[in-house]
């Protein structure tokens, strides 16, 4: 069978850095059996012979009507499939979906009738925020970090960034590469519309938002961006962690060497 990627270089090495995401999930120890998901809007490398491909799958509800997804086209891991195996076989554990013109549903037009990620009403939600406030942004990735879902178990943490300047504080790159900090998402039933809404609703804000007590999302220009940014943010959860278990509360950096280095990196307040 030949598969969509076949003469479409851009698409083929978009796809290629998917699956280098996905190993790295499962190397971090993020992405047990089949948790995460990843997306990524693929509309700009979409040709003419894509677009008249039939669909290989029925007529799907995303579960939401999202009006800037009209003809847009995404790569979605499979549901129930997991990225250790999506990191050696892209095409064989995700797939590549047309919304369709009523904007509420998808179909699956490639390589394989792979029904995408159960998170797909907050990855859609999300992109069809990412293209109504013009970001450029094609990349969802949600993960289920240890360190950083641990903390989110410690109520204190939940309020408004307290997370945020407790991790900045912790190693100068984090504000410098995730300068909005993360937002946070109060636990829903995984795979809800009521979680996706209230994603969407801290998206306004962050470019991460943490789901109480299971995860992680990050949206972003690319996906290997996106995956930087908790990567980041898990180093600091990792300092502060390390300096707990041996013992002491970590000092973190003073508000004056935040203030220096916000106003150096040029990062907003
Ligand atoms: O895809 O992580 O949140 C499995 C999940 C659901
Ligand atoms: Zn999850």
């Amino acid at each position: 069978m030949k598969s969509i990627l076949e003469n479409r270089p851009a698409l083929a090495k978009q796809v290629d850095e998917i699956a280098e995401v996905a190993g790295y999930l499962w190397q971090k120890g993020w992405a047990e059996r089949n948790g995460g998901n990843i997306t990524v809007n693929i509309t700009g490398m979409i040709d003419d012979e894509i677009r008249q491909m039939p669909a290989i799958s029925k007529k799907t509800p995303i579960g939401k009507t999202l009006p800037n997804l009209k003809g847009c086209y995404f790569y979605c891991k499979g549901t129930n499939k997991r990225m250790r195996d999506l990191a050696r076989r892209p095409m064989e554990n995700g797939s590549v979906i047309r919304i369709c013109d009523d904007c509420a549903s998808y179909e699956i037009i490639a390589d394989q009738a792979v029904k995408p990620t159960s998170e797909l009403p907050a990855h859609l939600s999300m992109h069809d925020y990412l293209i109504s406030n013009g970001s450029g942004y094609k990349a969802a990735i949600h993960t289920h970090p240890i360190d950083l879902v641990a903390m989110t178990h410690n109520p204190a943490f939940l309020k408004k960034d307290v997370l945020s300047h407790l991790l900045w504080s912790m190693i100068p790159e984090t504000k410098a590469f995730c300068p909005k900090g993360l937002g946070i998402v109060p636990y829903k039933l995984p795979s809800s519309i009521e979680l996706a809404d209230a994603t969407l609703e801290q998206l306004k804000e962050y470019d991460v938002v943490m789901w109480e007590k299971h995860g992680v999302c990050s949206v972003s220009e690319n996906v290997m961006e996106a995956f930087d940014m908790i990567d980041t943010l898990s180093k600091s959860a990792q300092i502060y962690l390390t300096a707990k278990s041996m013992g002491f509360e970590p000092d973190g950096m003073t508000d004056e060497q935040m203030k220096e280095m916000t106003v150096a990196f040029n990062l907003p307040k």
